[in-house]
């Protein structure tokens, strides 16, 4: 039978289960991304798996999230992931080289190959024609070690883009908004979106990339452009052709839904406050007042993003940034850097008054550039979450390029396509002199390796233990929250929270910090807890801190109408329940500080019933909850989560995806075979010849 790409990949891919969509699968992982604000917990996890190093094709460790350095934390944090990525055969992109999204498909990105990476943008990738995953730091620690990674087969979607863009005042970003106005914030919850038609062939592959990294905010799996001359063309500028594989859809496949977009029609579009699926056309908040424009970041940070902006500003004899406002710039890496220094394009922006900021998350991530009291913030970036700009009552805006270059001259959110003729963009320069990979540290040499010191701060802790579940669960209710809580509710974004990523009990203390702020002092005092949430709960990003600070707390279980993918699976590999309720009403029964038991939980998952049974204990009533758990997350749950499930079940999957092939966790069959001396068992942290300072003493 014809195949879409999707299936394709995944066929290759594929370990072990059916690609139907829904059912468990495992998938061999070629390639695996960190970032510093998830890279702490998912290296010092990996390590808890006692493996001696990486079994993957490539892993990189980027530097680009916690780089404000406020204090000792964020450097103490670098300097530890420097160190154990060299350990365990990571590439390690010091801070500087840019966001991991920009570089990854510069440097990395390979069509046909499969990547899970800790930031839910690791969905960019997918430009290149690869299908690339968000998962928590756990997940991406386990397929690290060459454990497939397990998720649920995913639908594919395919997204036929007719007709043009009517560039440069319509561009990809309108794309990618208009889905997300179409289908919501989780509308692409369990899916794979293919982009085929004369549309998506006539997309560069940064415009590509705009979609790809938003499709995140679809709650979709992936995003996937099927790989052409456009590919090829990128790669050859990034000197490294051979990585090109021609694939696409075969004639006549089928895909589960189809979406159709007509380019011709397609107008500018603006997500209103506070939520990327809050989408308007821009005739519906033209003339809103603004003071602050943002471009750049983690999405539509390329040459051509900024390089329109500049030409701008350049434009009529020389234009100004409104003085009403502030705007910056954040170039997605040091090759766009480089690029529009050289082009000229930086000096037409600083010219013109935009501030330019050094290649990292930025703003994007509430790192700086807060925008003032009441008051709106357009941004060309892909989230604006409530307060994640790090102004609490903020007003957000998303757009594309082309409306924030407009609008940071009238100072209004303006139409671009009334600005008239669109000026003449400054030329790239030529690539070659950029390319180049200097600044991303190749790991030691695994005898080297094997004397590397780790380096701890007192900032760093250990993460927290897990329990195997009771036969009966018994606790209150901490919370009770609306649809669309967003792991930044969680876990907030923004300088001073993040600045704890590798220190769970401290960043406990700020979960549901604005929406709830007594939860954690309920915890506190009653020992353990229950989350109840609405729809699409936990949505936004990849951190699993949006779990583990939970766990930390003394939450057993999160109950909601619906659950975001990936912090549904980050709360199950942490051993937290995440329980579906089977009729909505029984989210109105629910009372912060009402006493739910779930009194055959343990026997219910051992028995693979799909119901849970709930006592409310003031009234003793009962109801049912459902829950959509792989048979080996109900294990997982049981033992207490996945890194005691690998410990327990002492399986181990080779970096080539066979399997079983050794007889503890934590032995690698490739390891064995090249003579290694490998360490038993998951749980140790320290390898002979390796001098691990405690974290404890440093404290
Ligand atoms: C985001 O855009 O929300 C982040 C910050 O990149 C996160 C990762 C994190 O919280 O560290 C993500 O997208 O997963």
């Amino acid at each position: 039978m014809p195949e879409n790409l999707t299936r394709q990949i995944l066929k290759e891919h594929l370990v072990e289960g059916e690609l139907e969509p829904g059912s468990p699968i495992s998938l061999k992982i070629d390639q695996t991304l960190l970032q510093d604000a998830t890279g702490t917990m998912a290296l010092m996890q990996f390590e808890q798996l006692g493996l001696p190093r990486v079994s993957v094709e490539r892993a990189v460790q980027y530097i680009d999230h916690n780089v404000v350095q406020l204090d000792f934390k964020n450097p103490d944090d670098h300097r530890m992931l420097q160190a154990l990525a060299s350990k365990y055969g990571i590439h390690f992109s010091r801070a500087g080289n840019g966001i991991s999204h920009y570089i990854s498909i510069e440097r990395f990105a390979k069509p046909g190959h499969i990547m899970v990476g800790a930031d839910s943008h690791t969905t960019t990738s997918g430009a290149l024609g690869m299908i690339a995953i968000g998962a928590g730091g756990l997940d991406v620690a386990v397929a690290m070690g060459g454990y497939p990674y397990e998720i649920a087969c995913p639908a594919v979607v395919q997204v036929q883009l007719e007709g043009e863009l009517q560039r440069p005042w319509v561009q990809s970003k309108d794309i990618i908004l208009e889905l997300l106005r179409q289908l919501s914030a989780s509308g692409g919850k369990g899916k794979v979106f293919e982009f085929t038609g004369p549309g998506a062939a006539d997309l560069s592959i940064p415009e590509r990339s705009t979609i790809a990294n938003m499709i995140a905010e679809l709650g979709a799996t992936s995003a996937v452009f099927p790989p052409d001359e456009n590919t090829r063309e990128w790669l050859r500028s990034q000197a490294r052709e051979n990585d090109f594989s021609q694939m696409g859809p075969e004639n006549d496949c089928s895909y589960d839904e189809r979406v159709n977009i007509d380019l011709d029609e397609l107008g500018p579009l603006v997500a209103k406050p506070s939520n990327p699926d809050n989408v308007v056309a821009i005739e519906e908040v033209a003339g809103t007042d603004l003071a602050q424009v943002c471009f750049g970041s983690s999405v539509n940070s390329s040459y051509l993003d900024l390089a329109l902006p500049g030409a701008v500003l350049d434009d009529r004899g020389g234009q100004i940034v409104h003085p009403s406002l502030a705007a910056t710039a954040t170039p997605g890496s040091r090759q766009i850097l480089t690029a529009i220094a050289e082009s000229g394009v930086y000096r037409q922006l600083v010219q013109g008054g935009v501030r330019m900021l050094e290649p990292v998350c930025g703003p994007c991530v509430g790192m700086g550039m807060a925008p003032p009291s009441n008051a709106n913030s357009l941004r060309t970036f892909n989230r604006n979450f409530p307060g994640r700009s790090g102004t609490a009552e903020d007003s957000v805006f998303l757009c594309s390029p082309a409306v924030a270059a407009v609008s940071m001259l009238s100072g209004k959110i303006s139409d671009p396509r009334e600005y008239g003729d669109a000026p003449a963009l400054l030329p790239m320069p030529a690539l070659k002199p950029y390319i180049e990979d200097v600044h991303i540290f190749a790991p030691a040499d695994p005898q080297e390796a094997e004397k590397i010191e780790i380096p701890r701060g007192p900032n760093i802790k250990t993460p927290p233990e897990h329990t195997p579940i009771e036969d009966a669960v018994e606790a209150k209710i901490a919370t009770v929250q609306p649809d669309d809580i967003s792991t930044g509710d969680l876990a907030p974004d923004g300088v001073e929270v993040m600045s704890y990523r590798s220190n769970i009990p401290a960043i406990a203390e700020f979960t549901f910090r604005h929406r709830d702020p007594e939860f954690r002092g309920r915890l506190k005092e009653w020992g353990q807890g229950f989350i109840v949430g609405g729809d699409n709960y936990g949505q936004g990003s990849s951190r699993e801190h949006a779990a583990l600070a939970p766990l930390q707390l003394g939450v057993k279980a999160v109950f909601a109408k619906s659950f975001a993918r990936i912090h549904r699976r980050n709360l199950v590999a942490q051993g937290i329940l995440a329980l579906l309720f089977k009729d909505d009403a029984d989210y109105d029964r629910a009372e912060v500080a009402q006493t739910w038991s779930l009194p055959n939980v343990k026997q219910e998952l051992e028995h693979g019933s799909e119901d849970i049974t709930v006592r409310i204990e003031e009234s003793g009533e009962t109801f049912t909850v459902t829950h959509d758990f792989a048979p080996t997350e109900r294990e997982m749950l049981v033992l207490g989560g996945l890194l005691n499930y690998l410990k327990e079940k002492g399986e181990r999957v080779g970096g080539n995806g066979a399997r079983p092939n050794a007889k503890a966790a934590g032995v690698g069959q490739d390891r064995e075979q090249e003579g290694e001396a490998v360490e038993e068992g998951v749980g140790g942290q320290s390898e002979s010849g390796t001098e691990i300072i405690d974290v404890e003493e440093c404290a």
